[in-house]
């Protein structure tokens, strides 16, 4: 746990975030300004800043990618889904506790802006 981190003191339950999922490794809760009707983050409990930093635990990994399609299952996400890493400023990271957005529930345009 890193003590000035947002997303450890959800993890935590020091602040309360809208709690989807939860497994051993990974924490699911909905994103505070959504972007689509299903918009959930999807989050390591261990905290590593970004997604190249994930990979360095093969475990969290797997472990944040199972509570996804565990969490677009029972969103009913049937048709489709997202899911999104930014990592660093230029790809407008502003969390520095690595997150995946699960986005779905509309059609989702591509490429990304
Ligand atoms: P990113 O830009 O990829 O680092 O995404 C950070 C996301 O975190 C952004 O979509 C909004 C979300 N977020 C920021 N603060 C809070 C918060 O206090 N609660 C919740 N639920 N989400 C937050």
């Amino acid at each position: 746990m890193s003590v000035d981190c947002l997303f450890c003191k959800f993890v935590a339950r020091e602040i309360e975030p809208q709690v989807v999922a939860e497994s051993e490794t990974a924490f699911a809760f909905r994103d505070i300004n959504p972007q689509a009707p299903t918009h959930v983050l999807v989050i390591p409990k261990r905290h590593v800043a970004n997604a190249a930093e994930l990979a360095q635990h093969p475990a969290d990994a797997a472990g944040v990618l199972a509570l996804a399609a565990q969490v677009a299952q029972a969103e009913g996400l049937n048709t489709g889904y997202r899911l999104v890493t930014n990592t660093g400023a230029d790809a407008g990271q502003t969390v520095f506790h690595c997150h995946v957005h699960l986005l779905g529930g509309r059609g989702l345009g591509w490429p990304p802006g």
